[in-house]
């Protein structure tokens, strides 16, 4: 159910039911979780990409799968959906949602849980719950309206309408779309160039906005100090610095 493979440091998860749009059962959501640990433990691993085989990214729950389960709807989400986002959202490495197709329901929340979203042409998100009569899950509801506000997030909701690529960017639910034909590559060059990045100030970087989000300007300041902390004593900020007064580019990847 999920692909999984490692170049220059890049650690792509593909999402591997292309035939139901990658729709997701509990095996896909458990194996990406999973994964997730795995990268976050992996030296060799300094970028996670997810994207979707075929030519969907990700149609939310199979509702196909759905029936006859013994657990209910609260217990379904912490059990699967809930520990996934947490496991984006608390990775020390950045995770790229690479979005190659539709991204619906709980698809669409996963492509908003991504550090970096990149976009192919042909994408689209839809919050798609409205129209089985459900609630936004896995995220939606904090990612959204903090993207485009409390009303564009409540229509996009209540009438499920679908967001294609230029929109998504331009609303700000992803930060850059290339053409299909070049997706694949671009989202590789891209997450090679984050590889390249200073890795632990990336990590505190990532801790520091995430904790940003929720709390005040006092706190946020207080955190921030503590987290140049770990930044400053770091051997990346020696490297930063040295390679500024030897005018050369800092090597920030060390084996
Ligand atoms: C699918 C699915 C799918 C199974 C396409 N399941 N087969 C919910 C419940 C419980 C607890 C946890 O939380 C959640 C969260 C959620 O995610 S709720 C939302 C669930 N997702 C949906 O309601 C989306 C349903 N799908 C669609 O609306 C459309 O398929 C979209 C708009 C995604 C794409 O439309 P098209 O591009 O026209 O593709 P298609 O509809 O023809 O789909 C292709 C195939 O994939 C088709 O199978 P078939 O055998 O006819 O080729 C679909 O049945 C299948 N598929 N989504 N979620």
């Amino acid at each position: 159910v999920i692909l999984a493979q490692t170049r220059a440091g890049v650690r792509t998860l593909t999402l591997n039911r292309p035939d139901r749009l990658n729709a997701a059962n509990d095996a896909l959501l458990l194996t990406l979780t999973e994964e997730l640990r795995l990268a976050d433990a992996d030296p060799a691993v300094r970028v996670v990409v997810i994207t979707g085989a075929g030519r969907g990214f990700c149609a939310g729950q199979d509702l196909g799968d759905v029936s006859g389960r013994d657990m209910t709807f609260t217990e379904h989400l912490r059990a699967t959906y809930n520990p996934l986002i947490r496991a984006i959202r608390g990775l020390s490495k950045p995770v790229i949602t690479a979005v190659n197709g539709v991204a619906a329901g709980a698809g669409a929340s996963l492509a908003l849980s991504g550090d970096i979203r990149l976009w192919a042409g042909s994408a689209s998100l839809i919050e798609v719950f409205s129209n089985i009569a459900l609630v936004p899950d896995s995220g939606s509801t904090w990612f959204l309206p903090r993207l485009v506000g409390y009303h564009r997030a409540f229509e996009l909701m209540a009438l499920a309408g679908r967001v294609g690529a230029q929109d998504g960017l331009r609303l700000g639910l992803c930060e850059h779309v290339y053409p299909d034909e070049r997706f694949a590559d671009e989202v590789q060059a891209y997450a090679e160039r984050l590889a390249a990045r200073p890795a632990n100030a990336l990590k505190l970087t990532k801790q520091a906005l995430n904790f940003a989000l929720t709390t005040t300007l006092d706190q946020a300041l207080d955190r921030e100090a503590e987290l140049q902390q770990l930044a400053g004593d770091h051997w990346e900020h020696e490297e930063g610095v040295r390679a500024f007064k030897e005018k050369r580019a800092p090597e920030f990847v060390r084996e």
